[in-house]
Formats: C-alpha cells, structure tokens, sequence
C-alpha cells in the first residue's frame, strides 16, 4: 500500500498546549520505518501549516479559534480527497481532535459524487458530541463527532461542502467513559452505536469490534478509524490531553487494530491527541505508532 502521511500541529482545538507537538512524536517513534518494514511504501507529506495561539485572539469563547480551526480542517479535507482520489492511503497525525473535522470530511466529500458512505469507528474515552449550546469549555475538541454527523455551527458543518459527511447508521463510538451532562443526551439521541467500557468489560474488546466492524461496514464503500490516544488507560497512554482512567489496555486496543486490519476495510486512518509535555520518554507515541502498525497488517506470525 502507498501510505502518505500527514502531520496536523494543531492544538488550538483543546484548552492545554502540547498536542501540536504530537506529529514530530509519533514520527520520532518511528512511524515511517515500522511501516516500510512491513512492506508499506511511506511518502511523509510533512505538516499543515497552523497559527499558534499566541498570535490569535478568541472572538467566541462557545468556539474557541473557530475561524482557524476552519481554515485547517478545509485544507486537510482538500488534501485527503486529493490523496484518496490517487488513490493513497492519507495517515493523518494529529494534533488535536478537532482536525477529525477535516479529515471525514475529506473522505464524505471523495465518496459523495459515487454516491456512497464513509464508516467511522471513533476510539476515544470521550465522547466528542457536543455543540455550542451544551459545551462546558468551548473547546472545538470536544465537538468533532458531532459536526460530522451534521451538528454544530455551520462553518464547521459545510467544511468540503454542504451536506452531512457521516450517517448515523454508519457511526460507533468504542471506549467512551468520561460524557458531560448534556452530551449523555445528544448522543443518546444522535442515532449513533456506543460501546462503552462497561460494554467492553462485559462483552470483551473482541465482540464489541466485530459488532462496531459489522456496523460501519454495512453500507459504507470505506472505513475511517478516528484513534484518540486518550481512549487507553493512562498507564499505557500517559501522554494525552485529557486523561481518564479505565480505558483499553495495550492488548486490547492492538486487538481492535488487527481486527480492523484483518477487516480490509480501511480507508484511512488518524491518530490523535498525543501530548509529549505530560508524556513519560515518549510512550504515548511509542504505542500510537505501534498501534498504527498493527491498523496496517502487522502481524505476530
Ligand atoms: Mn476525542
């Protein structure tokens, strides 16, 4: 596979700086060699260009940098429908989880004229479905699952076009442990299929992806997997954002990832919300490139 990755900076999505550094400690972790070695061809496209905090100002603290979050998430929507229209596989690095923003969008607006879907299984102890009415921080990080599905401020939604990037139908939320208040009830009411951790406890990590694969890949052409580094237990994943405990453990979240790869369905891949400031001698980056290694067909034997 021609696998051309992607480096998101962006931090401006989330309340803590750090995470902009996550692309340049994912790559330090060796992303691009793990890949090659298992017969991937890896082109690094280096980073899209983002303006740091410092030099902005916030005009709406329910949107905080709305308008250059918008801007990204326009250019790497652009870039993924260029990617996938050559027929690359994008491998996004994030960043933030907000860039999630562009990166559906990219792929909704290359699958849109064939008339089909994209599936998204979104990883992550949070659940990302807030809008500008139920937001406690006004952070857009905490938003993207639910501009994709068509909910939000407009110049969010109508990114790569006006229309709604992802069915709920198609969409699953896997490892969520950590819901405001309000975003109990807009997810509840979304549509969507979530598997908490109490859902994983019961059933294993194992039932939960054949279910979530079986999900998404129903009436979807393609599968996006929207990786939050914050959906493992701390004490794999240090090194993220905002740390709730009780997440995936390391096998758990390698055996979602070879399920995923052994599904043949994915489409693309991004992995988001690594923060090497609160990171233990880059581990968190360390197990994001293994896990992405495992997504693209590593195998134990
Ligand atoms: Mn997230």
């Amino acid at each position: 596979m021609k696998i051309k990755l992607l480096g998101v900076p962006l931090d401006l999505g989330a309340n803590r700086r750090g995470v902009d550094m996550g692309p340049s400690a994912i790559r330090s972790a060796g992303l691009s060699e793990r890949l090659q070695n298992i017969g991937h061809e890896v082109i690094d496209m280096g980073d899209l260009t983002v303006i740091a905090p410092e030099v902005q100002t916030i005009e709406d603290p329910k949107l905080k940098y709305l308008p250059e979050i918008t801007k990204t998430a326009t250019q790497l929507a652009n870039s993924v429908t260029e990617l996938l229209s050559e027929n690359d596989f994008p491998l996004v690095l994030g960043g933030d989880h907000s860039i999630a923003i562009g990166t559906v969008a990219g792929v909704a607006a290359f699958l849109k004229p064939q008339n089909k879907r994209v599936g998204v299984i979104w990883i992550d102890a949070h659940g990302d479905m807030n809008t500008p009415e139920t937001t406690p921080s006004g952070n857009i990080h905490g938003m993207p699952f639910a501009v994709c599905l068509g909910k939000g401020v407009r110049e969010l939604t109508q990114v790569a076009g006006n229309f709604q990037k992802v069915r709920p139908q198609d969409a699953v939320l896997v490892g969520a442990r950590n819901l405001d208040a309000q975003e109990q009830r807009l997810i509840r009411e979304s549509g969507i299929t979530v598997f908490t951790m109490e859902d994983i406890d019961r059933r294993g990590i194992f039932e939960v992806m054949a279910e979530a694969l079986e999900i998404t890949n129903l009436h979807t052409e393609a599968l996006h997997v929207s990786l939050d580094m914050d959906a493992l237990d701390p004490q794999e994943a240090p090194g993220v954002g905002t740390a709730v405990r009780g997440g995936l453990t390391y096998r758990e979240a390698h055996t979602a990832m070879e399920m995923i790869a052994a599904s043949k369905q994915l489409g693309l891949l991004e992995v988001v919300e690594v923060n090497p400031i609160l990171d233990i001698r880059n581990t968190t980056a360390e197990v994001a490139a293994e896990l992405v290694e495992s997504a693209l067909g590593k195998r134990i034997i």
